[in-house]
């Protein structure tokens, strides 16, 4: 693959200086201190937990460590590219790159319109400015539907909680008296801070329990005082038994209950006559077992759950989100101390709202929070239909390895007229991309996420850049910046009565940008324009925090009160001024946001909680059908997707990063093990109804006959190796998924397991 080799700038003045970052491979981004050093100051030598960051405090686990292999890899682009008749790859200029793709989409506008334009991706576990830069290239081209990882995961949760709630809610897991996890493993997967700090001080303290509902012995599992194994893909019929043992046994929080919702009446009507000792029976648990833990859950001082994957990517998720938000809501566990809360973003990630008169424009699938499903992209590509989509533009994602069956994504990709993929990897999708355009690691310009889902105190980090980008690179923010002048939808004149404003102060600035920027039909391009403008008088290597200027401001107007209480106070502009200039002058991050607890409701936007969903009650009816027998040509359940000790999805893509030998392998119980005759270490084929691969196997105590599981993000293309491990998502289907916002299924996936003889 033709890797154009460029000098990268040097780094040497800063050789052998400690300075502050933040981990870029889970949603927690905990906050690094790493010394720059090798022979050109630009690798990551040493890194550890920073203690100054407000959040992480110094945790880091032990994948952070190694962070440098990110930064150096082998598959880096380093010069635009343009694929060529034959198939391959060749180097061209920026100038012309960005003539060409701004030539190729805007005809693709103007012959079918903006909405054959489709956005994929916009951020990982550690970028989220490109997506925001992203919104302006969009809104130039008029493109209006895309979708990222979230709406393979979080869309139902989001769907029901928008519904029920109102706001996106976390739990409190470091005061909560009793925890669970459903479908989660902290232990690896984190997603909240110091997770396994709390995680031990939950298992070693007598007062305290812990609940974990996987399949398998999990490590967080084994930590548990309550371990309900259920068997795989059923935690609907346990969660239905859950509310259903609550209602029967009169364990509702009335006083919680009559005071913050509504729909009661209906809940107990449909679940007074559950059979909840059949239903458990379904799942596999046994009814002292289910009896116990609600009783553990309505007797608690306080009560807070994460679901997660296990069940998000699994049959019924939709169902299973919201029974799960009946558990904590039926037992009034919202809005204290060690439940449930809503944190103050500084920009939402997603919103809520539920609006079911957008569709998608082939299939008609629901969008949650604008999203398209991911399932359902490659369909509405490999058509005939007039609305199709004919251009795509994939940043920072990797969805030919990521969404389900990866093949027909990459037929649907070549499908297209013309497809754009902005990455730092010569990823499995930029391989199928017509143009590809490299992108500066997260190392080599100023970066930040919004999960920001801290409780009552909330943390921004933005982190500082540590090194320029090598010639032949450039940031997102510079690569919109550069298509949107290309396409001609902005120039000099919308810059310049900016430019001078930015020269003055943060408030004439403010002014200026709202009379020339937000009055005018340029408005949607305001990223760029504050990029441009704003971007210019920042520090040197933080032009891309000038888009938080926006996020700022908004965080301002929607959440007055809660930045006053960590100094943010003023009218809009001053506060947004001053938070600003504080994110800019906090390279290990600051509180942005200070939340009571009291004010957890008033932030709902509804008086009341809602608890009956007439379609999900209906849905729970479809409980009742007889349990089908699993097909004869896949007796096995495969996970296909689980997160160990070293996996971040397809962020680092060398396997020499991995620390430990087997985990890439599929993991295997020892009943399995021994019916195949097989041992830890043989290669084995499984296969699917989407594929078939040769796997290495580990047999694993943490795993229950039927039950198999592969690790997520491995099997990526790498120069010098094979390819470690397999790509989950050769082995799954499109077609498995949500009936209401079609979200796959890749934690049960039928399969089958057969030895390879010599
Ligand atoms: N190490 C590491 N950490 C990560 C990531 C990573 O790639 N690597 N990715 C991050 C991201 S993007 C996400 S979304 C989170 C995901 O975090 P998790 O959801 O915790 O991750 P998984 O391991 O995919 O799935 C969790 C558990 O679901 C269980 N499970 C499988 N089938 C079932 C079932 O039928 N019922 C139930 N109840 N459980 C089941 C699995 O055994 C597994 O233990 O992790 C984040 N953290
Ligand atoms: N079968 C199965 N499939 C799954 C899952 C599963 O459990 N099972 N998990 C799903 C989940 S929860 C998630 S979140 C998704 C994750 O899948 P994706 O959202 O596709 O994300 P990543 O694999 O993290 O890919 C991130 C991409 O960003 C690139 N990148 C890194 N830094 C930068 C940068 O600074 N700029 C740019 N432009 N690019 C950069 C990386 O090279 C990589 O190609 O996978 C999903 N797919
Ligand atoms: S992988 Fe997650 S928990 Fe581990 S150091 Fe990185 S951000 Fe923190
Ligand atoms: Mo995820």
């Amino acid at each position: 693959m033709p890797v154009v080799a460029a000098a990268p700038a040097c780094n040497r003045d800063r050789m052998g200086e400690w300075t502050s970052t933040a981990c870029i491979l889970c949603e927690c981004n905990c906050g690094l201190e790493v010394e720059l050093g090798g022979e050109d100051g630009r690798h990551l030598v040493r890194l550890r937990g920073d203690k100054a960051h407000p959040a992480s405090r110094g945790y880091a686990c032990e994948k952070a460590h190694r962070l440098d292999h990110y930064q150096h890899a082998r598959d880096r682009i380093l010069s635009p590219l343009r694929r060529t008749p034959a198939g391959d790859y060749e180097p061209i200029g920026w100038e012309q790159a960005n003539a060409e793709i701004a030539a190729r989409l805007t005809d693709v506008r103007d012959r079918f319109g903006g909405a054959s334009i489709f956005y994929y991706g916009g951020g990982g576990q550690g970028n989220h400015l490109p997506g925001a830069y992203a919104t302006a290239t969009r809104r130039a081209l008029g493109s209006r539907y895309r979708s990222n990882a979230l709406a393979q995961e979080k869309t139902g949760e989001a769907w029901v909680t928008g519904r029920m709630i109102g706001a996106y809610t976390r739990g409190d897991f470091e005061h909560a008296q009793v925890a669970m996890f459903l479908g989660k493993n902290p232990w690896h997967s984190h997603s909240f801070p110091h997770a396994r700090t709390t995680l031990k001080h939950l298992a070693r303290d007598p007062a305290r329990t812990m609940i974990v509902v996987d399949p398998r012995r999990s490590e967080t599992a084994a930590m548990a005082d309550i371990h309900l194994q259920v068997r795989p893909g059923t935690d609907a019929w346990l969660l239905a038994a859950m509310v259903g043992r609550i209602v029967q046994t009169g364990a509702i929080d009335r006083a919680f209950v009559d005071a913050h919702t509504q729909g009661l009446a209906a809940v107990q009507a449909a679940f007074g006559e559950l059979p909840v000792v059949a239903y458990a029976a379904r799942a596999g648990i046994d009814e002292a077992l289910l009896s116990r833990t609600v009783d553990v859950i309505a007797a608690a001082s306080s009560f807070a759950s994460y679901e997660d994957l296990g069940v998000q990517m699994n049959r019924h998720s939709t169902l299973v989100s919201y029974l799960h938000r009946l558990v904590w809501l039926l037992t009034g566990n919202f809005g204290r101390p060690g439940t449930h809360f809503v944190p103050t973003p500084l920009s939402p990630l997603m919103v809520l709202k539920a609006d079911d008169t957008k569709r998608s424009p082939v299939l008609g699938e629901r969008l949650v929070g604008g999203l398209v499903p991911c399932n359902a992209i490659a369909g509405e590509i490999l058509t005939d239909h007039p609305g199709r989509y004919r251009a795509m533009i994939v940043e920072a994602a990797n969805p030919a390895h990521s969404l389900a069956e990866s093949h027909r994504f990459r037929e649907a990709m070549r499908h297209l007229d013309v497809s754009v993929v902005i990455d730092v990897a010569m990823t499995e999708t930029a391989r199928q991309a017509d143009f590809v355009l490299p992108a500066a690691t997260q190392f080599e310009k100023a970066e930040a996420t919004f999960f920001n889902f801290d409780f009552p105190d909330n943390v921004f980090h933005l982190r500082q850049r540590l090194f320029p980008p090598p010639a032949g690179v450039r940031t997102e923010a510079e690569i919109h910046a550069g298509l949107l002048e290309a396409m001609g939808a902005l120039g000099e004149a919308d810059y310049a009565p900016l430019r001078e404003a930015a020269a003055q102060g943060r408030l004439p600035y403010a002014a200026a940008f709202m009379q020339h920027v937000l009055a005018t039909p340029k408005a949607g391009l305001a990223a760029v324009i504050a990029y441009r403008t704003l971007g210019p008088t920042l520090p040197v290597g933080m032009a891309e925090a000038a888009v938080l200027f926006g996020a700022a401001f908004a965080a301002a107007m929607a959440s007055p009160a809660s930045l006053a209480r960590a100094g943010f106070d003023g009218p809009a502009p001053v506060a947004a001024s001053a938070l600003f200039d504080a994110i800019l002058a906090a390279p290990s991050g600051l509180v942005f946001a200070r939340d009571t607890w009291e004010e957890t409701f008033a932030r709902l936007g509804r008086s009341r909680l809602e608890l009956a969903l007439p379609d999900l009650l209906d849905e729970l009816d479809t409980l009742r059908a007889p349990a089908a027998d699993r097909p004869a040509a896949f007796p096995f359940v495969l996970s296909a997707g689980e997160r160990r000790s070293f996996t971040a999805n397809t962020i680092v893509r060398d396997p020499s990063w991995r620390g430990r030998a087997d985990e890439h392998a599929l993991r295997l119980g020892p009943v399995d093990a021994q019916a195949l005759g097989v041992a830890s270490g043989d290669s084995v084929r499984l296969t699917t109804a989407q594929g078939s691969v040769v796997v290495e196997v580990a047999i694993s105590e943490m795993m229950q006959p039927g039950h198999i599981s592969l690790p997520n993000g491995l099997g990526v293309s790498y120069p010098g190796t094979d390819g470690v491990g397999v790509a989950p998502n050769e082995l799954t289907s499109a077609a498995d998924r949500d009936r209401f916002v079609g979200t796959p299924w890749h934690k049960s996936v039928p399969a089958r397991l057969e030895r390879i003889t010599a």
